[in-house]
Protein backbone atom coordinates (compact mmCIF):
# COMPACT_ATOMS: atom_id res chain seq x y z
CA UNK A 1 0.00 0.00 0.00
CA UNK A 2 1.62 3.13 -0.74
CA UNK A 3 0.26 6.45 1.07
CA UNK A 4 0.81 9.62 -0.53
CA UNK A 5 0.17 13.01 1.46
CA UNK A 6 0.75 16.26 -0.62
CA UNK A 7 1.49 19.40 0.92
CA UNK A 8 0.73 22.40 -0.79
CA UNK A 9 3.16 24.42 -1.97
CA UNK A 10 4.47 26.88 0.64
CA UNK A 11 2.02 28.54 2.09
CA UNK A 12 2.87 29.21 5.52
CA UNK A 13 0.63 30.24 9.06
CA UNK A 14 2.47 31.73 11.60
CA UNK A 15 1.18 33.03 14.65
CA UNK A 16 2.23 36.00 16.14
CA UNK A 17 2.45 37.57 19.91
CA UNK A 18 -0.43 38.36 22.00
CA UNK A 19 0.76 41.14 23.89
CA UNK A 20 2.05 44.58 22.39
CA UNK A 21 5.57 44.06 23.11
CA UNK A 22 6.53 40.78 22.60
CA UNK A 23 8.27 38.69 19.88
CA UNK A 24 7.78 35.80 18.26
CA UNK A 25 10.36 33.76 15.69
CA UNK A 26 9.84 31.00 13.43
CA UNK A 27 12.79 29.12 11.98
CA UNK A 28 11.56 28.16 8.18
CA UNK A 29 12.45 24.37 7.26
CA UNK A 30 13.19 25.22 4.02
CA UNK A 31 15.15 28.07 2.48
CA UNK A 32 13.48 30.63 0.09
CA UNK A 33 15.41 31.87 -2.90
CA UNK A 34 12.72 34.55 -3.71
CA UNK A 35 12.33 38.21 -5.42
CA UNK A 36 9.47 38.49 -3.49
CA UNK A 37 7.70 37.53 -0.70
CA UNK A 38 4.24 37.87 0.11
CA UNK A 39 2.99 38.33 3.69
CA UNK A 40 -1.66 38.07 4.36
CA UNK A 41 -2.19 38.93 7.48
CA UNK A 42 -5.26 36.49 8.37
CA UNK A 43 -6.08 37.66 12.38
CA UNK A 44 -5.15 40.01 14.29
CA UNK A 45 -5.12 39.73 18.07
CA UNK A 46 -7.46 39.22 20.57
CA UNK A 47 -8.10 42.72 21.27
CA UNK A 48 -8.55 43.58 18.09
CA UNK A 49 -5.63 45.77 17.41
CA UNK A 50 -4.58 46.27 13.97
CA UNK A 51 -0.59 46.23 13.74
CA UNK A 52 2.10 44.37 12.15
CA UNK A 53 5.93 44.33 12.23
CA UNK A 54 7.47 41.55 10.57
CA UNK A 55 11.67 40.99 10.43
CA UNK A 56 13.31 38.06 8.13
CA UNK A 57 16.74 36.81 8.75
CA UNK A 58 18.66 35.50 5.96
CA UNK A 59 22.09 33.38 6.79
CA UNK A 60 25.42 33.28 5.14
CA UNK A 61 24.61 31.10 1.84
CA UNK A 62 27.52 29.29 0.50
CA UNK A 63 27.31 28.03 -3.27
CA UNK A 64 29.57 25.52 -4.66
CA UNK A 65 28.46 25.09 -8.31
CA UNK A 66 29.27 22.21 -10.85
CA UNK A 67 28.75 22.37 -14.78
CA UNK A 68 28.28 19.53 -16.59
CA UNK A 69 28.39 19.92 -20.37
CA UNK A 70 26.04 17.01 -21.16
CA UNK A 71 29.50 15.14 -21.99
CA UNK A 72 30.91 13.99 -18.28
CA UNK A 73 29.82 13.11 -15.00
CA UNK A 74 31.73 12.74 -11.43
CA UNK A 75 31.63 10.18 -9.80
CA UNK A 76 32.15 10.29 -5.75
CA UNK A 77 34.50 7.05 -4.74
CA UNK A 78 33.07 5.70 -0.91
CA UNK A 79 35.49 5.01 1.67
CA UNK A 80 34.54 1.52 1.74
CA UNK A 81 33.64 -1.13 -1.40
CA UNK A 82 30.23 -1.31 -0.37
CA UNK A 83 28.24 0.74 1.96
CA UNK A 84 24.66 0.09 3.63
CA UNK A 85 22.69 2.86 4.75
CA UNK A 86 19.36 2.69 6.78
CA UNK A 87 18.96 6.34 6.93
CA UNK A 88 19.92 8.84 3.88
CA UNK A 89 19.81 12.47 3.45
CA UNK A 90 20.69 14.18 0.26
CA UNK A 91 20.18 17.48 -1.27
CA UNK A 92 21.13 19.50 -3.95
CA UNK A 93 20.07 22.41 -6.67
CA UNK A 94 19.90 22.30 -10.36
CA UNK A 95 19.68 24.33 -13.26
CA UNK A 96 19.10 23.22 -16.56
CA UNK A 97 17.07 24.05 -19.74
CA UNK A 98 17.23 20.56 -20.91
CA UNK A 99 14.09 18.09 -20.10
CA UNK A 100 16.16 14.96 -19.65
CA UNK A 101 19.38 13.91 -18.03
CA UNK A 102 20.75 11.84 -14.98
CA UNK A 103 21.46 14.23 -11.74
CA UNK A 104 21.87 11.48 -9.82
CA UNK A 105 22.67 7.66 -9.71
CA UNK A 106 24.24 4.45 -7.84
CA UNK A 107 24.14 0.81 -7.41
CA UNK A 108 24.95 -2.66 -5.66
CA UNK A 109 24.82 -6.04 -6.22
CA UNK A 110 21.65 -6.79 -4.86
CA UNK A 111 19.57 -4.73 -7.38
CA UNK A 112 19.20 -2.02 -4.85
CA UNK A 113 19.95 1.47 -6.67
CA UNK A 114 19.04 4.41 -6.15
CA UNK A 115 18.24 7.00 -9.43
CA UNK A 116 17.12 11.11 -9.66
CA UNK A 117 16.60 11.96 -13.24
CA UNK A 118 15.17 14.74 -15.16
CA UNK A 119 12.34 13.12 -17.53
CA UNK A 120 10.21 15.19 -19.62
CA UNK A 121 11.11 18.41 -17.62
CA UNK A 122 9.88 16.28 -14.24
CA UNK A 123 12.20 15.18 -11.46
CA UNK A 124 11.83 11.43 -11.01
CA UNK A 125 12.89 9.72 -7.90
CA UNK A 126 13.72 5.97 -8.25
CA UNK A 127 14.62 3.85 -5.43
CA UNK A 128 14.87 -0.07 -4.97
CA UNK A 129 16.38 -1.70 -1.44
CA UNK A 130 16.92 -5.33 -3.01
CA UNK A 131 15.15 -7.49 -5.73
CA UNK A 132 12.55 -9.47 -3.43
CA UNK A 133 12.63 -12.97 -3.14
CA UNK A 134 8.72 -12.92 -3.36
CA UNK A 135 8.47 -11.35 -6.16
CA UNK A 136 9.56 -11.76 -9.41
CA UNK A 137 9.45 -8.24 -10.25
CA UNK A 138 12.61 -5.84 -8.17
CA UNK A 139 11.56 -4.39 -5.17
CA UNK A 140 11.31 -0.62 -6.96
CA UNK A 141 9.51 2.53 -6.15
CA UNK A 142 9.31 5.26 -8.51
CA UNK A 143 8.25 9.00 -7.73
CA UNK A 144 7.96 12.07 -9.87
CA UNK A 145 7.50 15.97 -8.85
CA UNK A 146 6.90 19.21 -10.77
CA UNK A 147 6.93 20.11 -14.26
CA UNK A 148 8.99 22.59 -16.42
CA UNK A 149 11.86 21.94 -14.73
CA UNK A 150 13.95 23.09 -17.96
CA UNK A 151 13.18 26.70 -17.07
CA UNK A 152 16.52 27.63 -16.32
CA UNK A 153 15.67 28.61 -13.09
CA UNK A 154 17.34 26.83 -9.75
CA UNK A 155 15.08 24.23 -8.70
CA UNK A 156 16.05 22.14 -5.17
CA UNK A 157 15.99 18.63 -4.57
CA UNK A 158 15.93 16.66 -0.88
CA UNK A 159 15.31 13.19 -0.13
CA UNK A 160 15.24 11.68 3.63
CA UNK A 161 14.81 8.60 3.99
CA UNK A 162 14.37 5.96 7.04
CA UNK A 163 14.01 2.34 6.36
CA UNK A 164 11.26 2.50 4.05
CA UNK A 165 10.04 5.82 4.87
CA UNK A 166 10.89 8.79 2.28
CA UNK A 167 10.22 12.37 2.14
CA UNK A 168 10.79 13.38 -1.29
CA UNK A 169 11.09 16.56 -2.07
CA UNK A 170 11.34 19.87 -4.72
CA UNK A 171 11.30 23.01 -3.97
CA UNK A 172 9.26 23.02 -0.86
CA UNK A 173 7.20 20.53 -2.50
CA UNK A 174 7.28 17.17 -0.11
CA UNK A 175 6.23 13.67 -1.48
CA UNK A 176 5.68 11.18 1.63
CA UNK A 177 5.37 7.48 0.76
CA UNK A 178 6.74 3.80 1.77
CA UNK A 179 9.00 2.09 -0.52
CA UNK A 180 7.85 -1.01 -1.92
CA UNK A 181 9.61 -4.36 -1.34
CA UNK A 182 10.93 -6.25 1.57
CA UNK A 183 13.86 -5.02 2.40
CA UNK A 184 14.76 -1.68 4.48
CA UNK A 185 18.50 -1.20 3.81
CA UNK A 186 20.27 0.24 0.81
CA UNK A 187 23.08 -1.44 -0.10
CA UNK A 188 25.62 0.47 -2.35
CA UNK A 189 28.75 -0.25 -4.13
CA UNK A 190 31.71 1.23 -4.32
CA UNK A 191 30.47 4.97 -5.52
CA UNK A 192 27.72 7.19 -6.45
CA UNK A 193 27.27 9.01 -9.77
CA UNK A 194 26.36 13.07 -10.33
CA UNK A 195 25.52 13.96 -13.63
CA UNK A 196 25.98 10.84 -15.65
CA UNK A 197 27.05 7.50 -15.64
CA UNK A 198 29.90 6.11 -16.89
CA UNK A 199 29.32 2.25 -18.27
CA UNK A 200 25.94 2.52 -19.91
CA UNK A 201 26.03 -1.24 -20.87
CA UNK A 202 26.71 -1.96 -16.70
CA UNK A 203 23.92 -0.07 -15.55
CA UNK A 204 20.73 -0.88 -15.63
CA UNK A 205 19.36 2.40 -16.96
CA UNK A 206 17.99 2.15 -20.73
CA UNK A 207 19.87 5.15 -22.36
CA UNK A 208 19.77 8.17 -21.23
CA UNK A 209 21.42 11.60 -21.39
CA UNK A 210 23.91 12.58 -19.20
CA UNK A 211 23.13 15.94 -17.45
CA UNK A 212 23.85 19.43 -19.06
CA UNK A 213 23.55 22.19 -16.77
CA UNK A 214 24.22 23.58 -13.21
CA UNK A 215 24.37 21.45 -10.14
CA UNK A 216 24.95 23.25 -6.70
CA UNK A 217 26.05 22.36 -3.09
CA UNK A 218 25.42 18.37 -3.53
CA UNK A 219 25.21 16.92 -0.07
CA UNK A 220 24.82 12.76 0.44
CA UNK A 221 24.66 12.16 3.61
CA UNK A 222 26.92 14.98 5.07
CA UNK A 223 29.59 14.51 2.48
CA UNK A 224 30.21 17.87 0.60
CA UNK A 225 30.54 16.20 -2.63
CA UNK A 226 30.72 19.85 -4.37
CA UNK A 227 33.03 20.94 -1.89
CA UNK A 228 35.33 17.79 -2.75
CA UNK A 229 35.15 18.84 -6.67
CA UNK A 230 36.35 22.13 -5.93
CA UNK A 231 39.63 20.90 -3.92
CA UNK A 232 40.11 18.14 -6.42
CA UNK A 233 39.95 16.11 -3.88
CA UNK A 234 41.05 12.41 -4.38
CA UNK A 235 37.63 10.32 -3.76
CA UNK A 236 35.96 12.67 -6.75
CA UNK A 237 36.25 11.08 -10.11
CA UNK A 238 35.51 12.85 -13.41
CA UNK A 239 34.22 10.87 -16.15
CA UNK A 240 34.58 11.91 -19.41
CA UNK A 241 31.55 9.95 -21.66
CA UNK A 242 33.49 7.99 -24.34
CA UNK A 243 30.94 7.85 -27.51
CA UNK A 244 28.97 4.89 -28.20
CA UNK A 245 27.30 4.07 -31.15
CA UNK A 246 23.41 3.78 -30.37
CA UNK A 247 21.62 1.81 -32.75
C1 LIG B 1 16.62 -7.23 -9.94
O1 LIG B 1 15.36 -7.27 -10.58
C2 LIG B 1 15.31 -6.57 -11.82
C3 LIG B 1 13.88 -6.58 -12.34
O2 LIG B 1 13.35 -7.88 -12.36
C4 LIG B 1 16.31 -7.23 -12.81
O3 LIG B 1 16.30 -6.53 -14.03
C5 LIG B 1 17.71 -7.22 -12.20
O4 LIG B 1 18.60 -7.90 -13.04
C6 LIG B 1 17.71 -7.86 -10.81
N1 LIG B 1 19.03 -7.67 -10.21
C7 LIG B 1 19.64 -8.60 -9.49
C8 LIG B 1 20.97 -8.24 -8.96
O5 LIG B 1 19.12 -9.70 -9.26
C1 LIG C 1 9.00 13.22 6.77
O1 LIG C 1 8.38 14.41 7.20
C2 LIG C 1 7.54 14.23 8.33
C3 LIG C 1 6.82 15.55 8.60
O2 LIG C 1 7.71 16.62 8.63
C4 LIG C 1 8.38 13.78 9.52
O3 LIG C 1 7.56 13.58 10.65
C5 LIG C 1 9.07 12.48 9.14
O4 LIG C 1 9.94 12.08 10.20
C6 LIG C 1 9.88 12.64 7.88
N1 LIG C 1 10.40 11.37 7.45
C7 LIG C 1 11.68 11.18 7.15
C8 LIG C 1 12.04 9.84 6.64
O5 LIG C 1 12.52 12.07 7.25
C1 LIG D 1 4.64 -8.52 -4.46
O1 LIG D 1 4.02 -7.83 -5.57
C2 LIG D 1 2.63 -7.65 -5.43
C3 LIG D 1 2.11 -7.03 -6.71
O2 LIG D 1 3.01 -6.11 -7.25
C4 LIG D 1 2.36 -6.79 -4.18
O3 LIG D 1 0.97 -6.63 -4.00
C5 LIG D 1 2.96 -7.45 -2.95
O4 LIG D 1 2.81 -6.59 -1.82
C6 LIG D 1 4.45 -7.71 -3.18
N1 LIG D 1 5.00 -8.42 -2.02
C7 LIG D 1 6.07 -7.99 -1.36
C8 LIG D 1 6.53 -8.81 -0.21
O5 LIG D 1 6.67 -6.99 -1.67
CA1 LIG E 1 19.31 -3.68 0.37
Amino acid sequence: MLIIYVVSYLLLTFFGNVNSSGVVSHDLHYPILARYLRIIPVAWNPQGTIGLRVGLYGCYYDSEIVYFDGDDAISYQFRSKKVRSTEDIIGFNFKTMEHEGILMYAAGSQGDYISVELQQAQLVLSISLGNSSLNMSGGETTMKLGSLLDDQHWHQFRLDRYRKYVNFSLDGEILQFRLNGEFEQLDLDTEIFFGGVRNYEKQRLVYRPNFRGCMENIAYNLVYITNLVRRRHPSIRVEVRINIDWV
